[in-house]
């Protein structure tokens, strides 16, 4: 497969907004990407997509610009189970970025040894159909019971219509679970939806799952300036505000719709936490009691 960028790649935006938000002193970036560059860290045979570059240098100079201290640097699926560009982003980051690999049974206790190192703090299990071929739930769930031994915790990407079927697995794990970008509600239905009451009840009923209230620009029908997704994200906020994260999702993988720009993101988070205490946890305290204790 060409290395070459898919014809219809939308390219992360070139010159995002200065935020009118000053974040918080210490503010963590808890879900964002690298891809390569392709040249040093090739784009995996399995991959789904083939992505622009976005390499550590440019990840870096947008955290500084945005106003954030820290990364949580999440593999993408286009690397696979290579977790080398986003290993070498962490170690290049000199602490002030944690990462999340994906791993299969393969991965050796050295390995796993040597990303703890370098600042993994756990693993993804990916279960979006457009992204990843099937992995059956026994191979994830030895890889849970592994991982959990080094303190790490595992992040989930589902979409919506899987959860009813994913509940028993997830509630079986043995550590904290993220659930990437609120588990993708559809925003066109009420927030009183059976739907996102499943997805909110498993929160409730499980105090080690959190959730990135992540993607706007994903999840909006509308797109920016994403007012369909505010009562979503708000919700998650209001209810769990101390099992919540945010993060950028640079360089936005997939986007077809538009590209957003980076720093009106930014400007999203006081309508979904409103109060400074709230964006205090979910931008600091969350994201530092998971990666940095
Ligand atoms: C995201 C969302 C997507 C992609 C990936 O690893 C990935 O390829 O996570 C997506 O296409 O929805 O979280 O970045």
């Amino acid at each position: 497969m060409s290395q070459t960028m898919d014809d219809d790649w939308l390219v992360f935006h070139p010159s995002p907004k200065v935020p009118d938000l000053t974040l918080p002193p210490g503010a963590v970036d808890a879900h964002c990407h690298v891809f390569g560059p392709g040249d040093a860290f090739p784009y995996a045979p399995e991959r789904k997509y083939t992505p622009c570059d976005a390499g550590k240098e440019q990840l870096f100079a947008l955290r500084d610009h945005l106003g954030f201290s820290r990364n949580v640097i999440v593999q993408a699926t286009c690397h696979g189970r290579d977790n080398s560009a986003m290993v070498d982003a962490c170690r290049a980051a000199g602490g002030l970025a944690r990462g999340i690999a994906s791993v299969g049974p393969e991965v050796s206790d050295a390995d796993l040894a040597d990303m703890h190192a370098a600042g993994v703090r756990g693993v993804r299990f990916n279960f979006v159909k457009r992204l990843v071929d099937d992995t059956p739930k026994q191979v994830f769930q030895d890889i849970a019971a592994r991982i959990a031994k080094l303190g790490w915790h595992i992040v989930v990407y589902f979409e919506a219509a899987d959860l009813e079927d994913l509940i028993p697995f997830l509630e079986g794990l043995p550590t904290i679970i993220v659930v990437d970008h609120m588990g993708r509600p559809d925003v066109s239905k009420p927030l009183d939806h059976p739907d996102f009451g499943r997805f909110l009840d498993l929160m409730a009923r499980n105090e080690n799952i959190w959730s990135k209230v992540t993607c706007p620009e994903r999840l909006s029908l509308q797109g920016p300036p994403y007012d369909d997704v505010v009562p979503f994200a708000a919700e998650v906020v209001r209810r769990f505000p101390d099992r919540v994260l945010w993060g950028t999702d640079w360089p936005h993988p997939n986007m077809k719709s538009h590209m957003p720009d980076d720093g009106a993101l930014v400007d999203f988070i006081p309508r979904i936490a409103p109060t400074p205490e709230l964006q205090q946890k979910l931008l600091v305290d969350n994201p530092m009691r998971l990666y940095w204790a």
